[in-house]
């Protein structure tokens, strides 16, 4: 790559790191934790690789303090974590476990004794178990406990916390967890996973709600995961075929949230499903959000032919996902355009690689650093479009479960030795500190 000049970010800009629950906390039987679909879904034998789970995980739940010390020698501003339902209520409604509260508490207030700020997400999918026992999210009810999980949160935390996510990624809990069974609960129908899709809306709106009256100054979105579809070629069937894909999963939460309605595409798909809509549904899932996050991995490429599995000249990471970058700043630039957006973060974009930890005690990784210059200067560039990007969260701060991959990709800044719990900073970790710390992307 050829010497430029630095991009400079612009002040305020939030630099931050995110984990989840379920992949990092470890301590499943801790302090009164309720069992979630994940400990249920990862203990069935053939469910994940080499039946790996996250009893143990990173061990965050014990370590959060060696692990907000090392945020802080990397200067981050921001650290994006999730609560684990079970922890707080372990049925998912009733009896609340004030030993969990009291662990959010003390990490919330590691975080800010360095300045870090948290960024709490409420559902990064560990419902609790005793709630699929009466249908999931495919029980109705089921949103409203939420809400109420989400009231006790802002209560207990919403003077120190003030941006709250309720949902991530409800295209993989509705895809992944209800129509593949790739992810718990591990079901394979698809008029669940329609209703869980609406009813991850609802529970959102709810939360937001419930959050807003506990708490009004707190700043509420949602995280969803978004793939550009592109076509493989010019032709017009299969921009046709393209189109009508992204409309069907990324129009499928876009729309609902920015225009109060679903894609004429999707109500064609849904059939009799469609029946989960509500009467004022629609007007609650479209208030307004503080912000919306964007999780960027990857572009699906298709047409006549199906999907592209390898396209000519791309680089894919561990997860077998293309990198491209500039899609990304395609994505962004669109979504502006189609809607009135909030301003919105990047609450996820991060690469699984091969690392390993060399004789030199250091993890090299080049990869990861290039994959990470390449998005940022992405989303530098779609900012310059006029798209309203307040802050980029790298996914992971550390390695973590992987979900049906078990342990075996490392998406982290920060390498974890799952025997020892040993951390040590990748050599992304260093270049992503002094890009966190100047704010500036240097080539
Ligand atoms: O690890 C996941 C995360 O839990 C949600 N977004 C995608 C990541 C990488 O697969």
């Amino acid at each position: 790559m050829t010497e430029k000049s630095p991009l400079v970010f612009p002040r305020g800009f939030v630099w931050g790191a995110a984990t989840a629950a379920y992949q990092v906390e470890g301590a499943a039987k801790a302090d009164g934790r309720g069992e979630s679909i994940w400990d249920r879904f990862s203990h069935t034998e053939g469910k994940t690789l080499n039946g790996d789970t996250g009893d143990i995980a990173c061990d965050h739940y014990h370590r959060f303090a060696d692990d907000v010390a090392l945020m802080k020698d990397m200067g981050l501003d921001a650290y994006r974590f999730s609560i684990s339902w079970p922890r707080i209520i372990p049925n998912g409604r009733g009896a609340i476990n004030w030993l969990g509260l009291d662990y959010y508490d003390r990490l919330v207030d590691a975080l800010l004794s360095v300045g870090i700020q948290p960024y709490a997400t409420l559902y990064h999918w560990d419902l609790p178990q005793s709630l699929q026992h009466i249908g999931g999210w495919t029980n109705r009810d089921v949103t409203g406990y939420f809400a109420d999980y989400a009231a006790v949160m802002a209560k207990r935390l919403g003077d120190r916390v003030k941006n709250w996510m309720t949902i991530n990624e409800p295209w993989v809990v509705a895809v992944l967890g209800n129509l593949t069974g790739e992810h718990a609960p591990g079901l394979r129908d698809k008029s669940t996973a329609i209703k869980v899709g609406h009813h991850l809306l609802v529970g959102h709106a709810k939360a937001m709600e419930a959050i807003k009256s506990c708490t009004p100054d707190a700043k509420v979105g949602i995280t969803l995961s978004l793939s550009p579809v592109e076509a493989e070629t010019e032709h017009e069937d299969d921009q046709r075929i393209a189109e009508h894909r992204y409309q069907l999963s990324a129009g499928l939460f876009l729309n609902p949230l920015f225009t109060g309605a679903y894609p004429t595409e999707c109500y064609k798909e849904f059939g009799d499903a469609i029946s989960v809509i509500q009467p004022g549904d629609m007007a609650l899932i479209a208030k307004r959000m503080d912000f919306l996050g964007v999780q960027y991995y990857f572009r699906v490429v298709t047409g006549r032919r199906g999907d592209v599995n390898k396209v000519n000249g791309s680089k894919y990471t561990e997860m077998g996902w293309e990198v491209c970058p500039s899609a990304l700043e395609r994505l962004l630039v669109r979504m502006n355009d189609d809607f009135d957006l909030p301003p919105i973060f990047i609450t996820e974009n991060g690469a699984a690689f091969d690392d390993k930890v060399s004789d030199d005690g250091f993890v090299h990784d080049p990869e990861r650093i290039e994959y990470f210059q390449e998005h940022l200067h992405a989303v530098f560039r779609a900012m310059k479009q006029h798209v309203h990007v307040k802050g980029y969260f790298a996914w992971s701060f550390l390695d973590n479960f992987e979900w049906q991959h078990g342990y075996s990709k490392r998406f982290g800044l920060v390498h974890v030795d799952y025997s020892t719990q040993k951390r040590i900073m990748k050599d992304s970790g260093k270049w992503y500190s002094r890009v966190a710390r100047r704010g500036e992307l240097e080539f």
